[in-house]
């Protein structure tokens, strides 16, 4: 079947069968074993304007905050020793950590480093379009990812979500970073007005990029933003996506994101097929979510503790250390 026919599956006995393969693909590749993401937004300061985020510029509701490179230390110690496999340092496009005019950049180098040196875990960044030089000296501290989502790969829908910025800038900026001997994670959201011959197209191009990670997650609406009103879509949608990503990426990592849905949605999004659990934040550092500024961050839902009785009931177990760092190298030979 082509992707635009997938997706315009609707009946649930077909939508069954289409999570069950994906399922089956997801074993194949990976057997029943999990990654999972520690996640850390670091700024929530950001000097653009997306119409489907919460932090765009010019929304007055948000809490501004730089987190302390101690706090983040702390926070990073804390997952590895829950057992996360990665720590994922997210920024609004802060230009603070652009150059080194102010030193936020050499703190964030720092930062990386210390990271490694002190939990071992490998590094995402997630700090939108950064300059090639600062991408660079990320690269040269240890980083191993590269996350930044595209959103939509058609250029017209693009500029109403990413108003002001340029596509072709922010697609190449991927591709940079390829080239720096980054792995990458690029993504769609759900739900702004998409078509299915875009989301198959979306597909297209990031099979073209050679991804290593590809995620969607639904647009959940924010206030205060111009979108605070827009529509939401169900989140079966996104898992029915989720499943098409993984026919389209068989042995590519695909997030079930604990950001959108919380807790309560991570089951319907790993029965979809998707490898990765990311979003994991700990309570009591005063962290945001993403799609949710606050959902289920305090009352430690988002948590190793948390998710294992979900792992559990879907017959998965969270990956070791030591499987998460395998599968990096071998992606990393692919292209090195
Ligand atoms: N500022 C950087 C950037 O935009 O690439 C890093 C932040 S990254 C965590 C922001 C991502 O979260 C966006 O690319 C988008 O995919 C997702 N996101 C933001 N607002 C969202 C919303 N309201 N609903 C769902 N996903 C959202
Ligand atoms: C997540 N809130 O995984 C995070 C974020 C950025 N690399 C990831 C969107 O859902
Ligand atoms: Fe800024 Fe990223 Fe939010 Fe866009 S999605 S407003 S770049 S934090």
């Amino acid at each position: 079947a082509d992707t635009v026919q997938l997706l315009s599956l609707e009946r649930e006995d077909d939508l069954e069968m289409l999570f069950e393969t994906a399922r089956k693909i997801r074993k194949a590749n990976f057997g029943s074993k999990i990654f999972t993401y520690g996640f850390a937004y670091k700024s929530t300061f950001c000097r653009n304007d997306c119409t489907f985020c919460y932090f765009r510029r010019s929304n007055k509701r948000p809490q501004r905050y730089r987190k302390k490179t101690q706090d983040v230390l702390d926070i990073a110690r804390y997952l590895s020793k829950e057992g996360v496999n990665l720590m994922d340092l997210t920024m609004g496009e802060d230009p603070r950590f652009h150059d080194s005019k102010n030193g936020e950049l050499d703190a964030l180098v720092q930062l990386v480093k210390d990271i490694k040196a002190v939990t071992d875990l490998p590094v995402m960044i997630s700090p939108g379009v950064v300059p090639d030089e600062a991408l660079a000296m990320l690269a040269a501290a240890g980083v191993t990812w590269y996350a930044c989502y595209q959103e939509t790969h058609n250029p017209a829908l693009f500029k109403t979500l990413r108003t002001g910025q340029p596509y072709e800038e922010r697609l190449e900026k991927k591709r940079v970073a390829r080239k720096l001997g980054l792995l990458i994670e690029e993504g769609i959201l759900s739900g702004i007005g998409e078509s299915l011959s875009d989301i198959a197209h979306s597909i297209q191009v990031m099979r073209a990029l050679d991804v290593d990670q590809v995620r969607v997650m639904k647009f959940v609406p924010q206030p205060g933003t111009p979108m605070a009103t827009h529509a939401e879509e169900a989140s079966l949608r996104e898992c029915l996506i989720i499943a098409v990503l993984r026919l389209s990426f068989p042995d590519r990592l695909i997030p079930a994101s604990l950001d959108v849905d919380g807790l309560a949605g991570l089951k319907m999004r790993l029965n979809a097929g998707a490898n990765v659990i990311t979003s994991l934040v700990p309570p009591e550092y005063g962290l945001s979510g993403v799609a949710h500024s606050e959902l289920d961050i305090e009352n430690a839902n988002r948590t190793m503790t948390g998710i294992r009785p979900i792992l559990d009931v879907c017959h998965l177990s969270a990956a070791k250390r030591e499987d998460y760092l395998a599968w990096v190298r071998a992606r990393q030979t692919v292209f090195s």
